[in-house]
């Protein structure tokens, strides 16, 4: 059985192309597994819930499993691929580490960041918050810069699925922000560039054949 990956079937503008299925689709490219998404009316949370505690996507099931967290399936993924993950045990450890650094050292900031600059834009309480949020990400930014140095990858040479996440969460700092740091900005430019990427987002954005659900504003 092709893996199934369940997708909104319509957000607004900004998230398109942003949604976090666009991890779980561009690891399945990367590891030529054929897959088929489950497009769900983004006002039907009684579905979303029955796949997903917090009415979320992605859900993800295959021949085997049902999960659930970008990142786990990402790894779920990678576990069957080699394309994403060597299968020693040493360079398995260097992925996994690069995958939670992805999603919890880099992600947290840039979610608090995010917050601030697009879902509570223009509120009175994010200027406060501002210096706080874009100092943590710089500091991050800054730290993760210079351990890639002039390194195509996290890993060296090779792409791995910690490329993965770590290019799909930087791809959401903001530009001129990112630009501070030119191998990032580079990195995430090389990383994206990738046929499996732009695979993973024509087919993302193929998908939102939907209406703004009712109370959408
Ligand atoms: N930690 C979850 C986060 C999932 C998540 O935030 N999904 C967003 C889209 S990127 C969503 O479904 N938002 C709709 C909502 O929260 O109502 C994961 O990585 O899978």
């Amino acid at each position: 059985m092709n893996a199934i990956v369940s997708a909104l079937d319509w957000v607004p503008d900004f998230a398109r192309g942003r949604v976090r299925d666009m991890r779980v689709r561009w690891a399945l490219e990367e590891a030529g597994q054929p897959y088929q998404t489950e497009s769900i009316p983004t006002g039907d949370r009684t579905t979303l819930r029955a796949k997903q505690p917090f009415g979320q996507v992605p859900a993800y099931v295959d021949d085997e499993v049902e999960m659930f967290e970008s990142g786990a399936i990402v790894l779920r993924i990678a576990e069957r691929s080699e394309a994403l993950m060597p299968r020693d045990a040493a360079g398995r450890a260097r992925v996994q580490t690069w995958m939670f650094c992805a999603l919890n050292t880099m992600e947290i900031p840039l979610a608090f960041l995010t917050e601030l600059n697009v879902f509570s834009a223009g509120q009175a309480w994010t200027e406060g918050a501002r210096p706080k949020a874009e100092s943590w990400m710089r500091q991050r930014l800054s730290e993760l810069s210079a351990r890639l140095g002039e390194n195509p990858h996290l890993d060296g040479d090779r792409f791995t699925a910690g490329d993965l996440l770590m290019a799909d969460v930087l791809r959401a700092v903001p530009e001129a922000m990112l630009a501070e740091t030119p191998n990032l900005a580079a990195y995430v430019a090389r990383c994206t560039a990738r046929p499996a990427f732009q695979k993973a987002l024509a087919a993302q954005l193929a998908d939102f054949t939907g209406s703004p659900p009712p109370g959408w504003s």
